[in-house]
């Protein structure tokens, strides 16, 4: 029998990654996904246009992270062997615009599917996509997996609640339930309003004349910043143990805003001086500060490392808004 994962957020970055790994190894791949007048599924398109895979390994279902009866009965039809929780608002500026719905989604999302999980007859392994934003500004910097959370974003916070329900349900129901700490992933499929790929695209673009300037916030803030790749493969991992853990999945490395934009800049040989300027629309009422994760636990017991480096990325991530090249994401 094949192994069945089931994922929130299938469309996504992440998910979509991760739909390629799972299928690569042998699983029967469900996803979830909402029910929207618009059909947000590009990153899967070349699966589902596949004959052979759509329907056959990869099979897709509507359903709702507020909508619990619809979850539910996807959880009951699939009886998944793992889970991959990957949904939510995750765009930090903007949960400062939507606190409550961010809140929704992220905290009572899940908190609403580990009680179905609970429920469940059969038991179900697994995976809760944290986030370095639940460091805010952590006292301690590298941080690891027993640093404490100071969120300073409302979906900091939310992360916090779903993050620290996944180990009460592990440490109090039993559950398998493993929280992966993320730290900044970025790939040609990152959405277009995250920084990294809002500075790439807007790199390729005026290169080839199509956008004038771009328009940025706080060029000096840093990230750990790594390859969306790397840490769904982490994400896979962390499952296939046999002690529930959490995990900081991490690069270690610092880089700056203003570090983007000059590889990119540089990648299509533009000179950034000419094109970049502050507007402080994209400012945010707060920042966190040196966000930079220990990984030693997934090195140690997962035997995990990142293989992309930045340099490799952001210049890959702008090589692929070239649409010259054909090479457009
Ligand atoms: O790319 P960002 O929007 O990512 P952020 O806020 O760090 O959040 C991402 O990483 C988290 C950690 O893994 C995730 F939990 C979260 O879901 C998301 O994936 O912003 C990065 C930095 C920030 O300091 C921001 O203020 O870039 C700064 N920035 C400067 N100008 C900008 C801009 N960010 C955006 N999105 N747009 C700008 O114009």
């Amino acid at each position: 029998m094949r192994p069945k994962a089931l994922i929130t957020g299938i469309t996504g970055q992440d998910g979509s990654y991760l739909t390629e790994w799972l299928l690569g190894r042998g699983y029967e791949v469900h996803g979830v996904v909402r029910r929207t007048s618009s059909l947000e599924r590009s990153r899967l398109s070349h699966l589902y246009v596949d004959a052979a895979v759509y329907g056959q390994s990869l099979h897709l279902h509507y359903a709702d992270l507020d909508d619990p009866t619809t979850l539910r009965r996807v959880l009951l039809r699939v009886v998944p062997d793992e889970l991959y929780h990957l949904a939510g608002q995750s765009h930090v500026g903007l949960s400062f615009d939507i606190p409550e719905s961010t809140c929704e989604m992220t905290a009572m999302g899940t908190l609403r599917l580990l009680e179905m999980v609970r429920d469940l007859p059969k038991p179900v392994r697994l995976f809760h996509a944290g986030s370095s934003e639940m460091f805010g500004r952590p006292a301690v910097s590298p941080q690891n997996e027993d640093t404490p959370f100071q969120p300073v974003s409302p979906y900091g916070a939310a992360k916090v609640f779903a993050t620290q329900m996944v180990r009460i349900y592990r440490e109090a129901h039993g559950l398998y339930a493993v929280n992966g700490i993320l730290y900044n992933h970025e790939s040609p499929r990152r959405g277009e309003n995250f920084v990294t790929r809002k500075i790439c695209r807007a790199a390729a673009a005026i290169h080839e004349g199509r956008q004038r300037e771009l328009s940025l916030g706080d060029t000096s803030a840093r990230r750990d910043w790594g390859d969306a790749r790397d840490y769904v493969r982490g994400m896979w991992l962390s499952l296939q143990q046999e002690v529930p853990r959490d995990y900081i999945f991490a690069s270690g490395v610092l880089h700056s805003v203003q570090d983007v934009v000059e590889i990119a800049f540089a990648s299509v040989g533009l000179k950034w001086q000419e094109h970049v300027r502050q507007d402080p629309r994209f400012l945010r009422p707060a920042e966190p500060t040196n966000l930079v994760g220990d990984a030693t636990r997934a090195n140690t017991l997962l035997g995990w490392k990142p293989e992309i480096g930045f340099e490799q990325l952001i210049t890959e991530m702008t090589r692929a808004e070239l649409t010259q090249d054909g090479l457009a994401a």
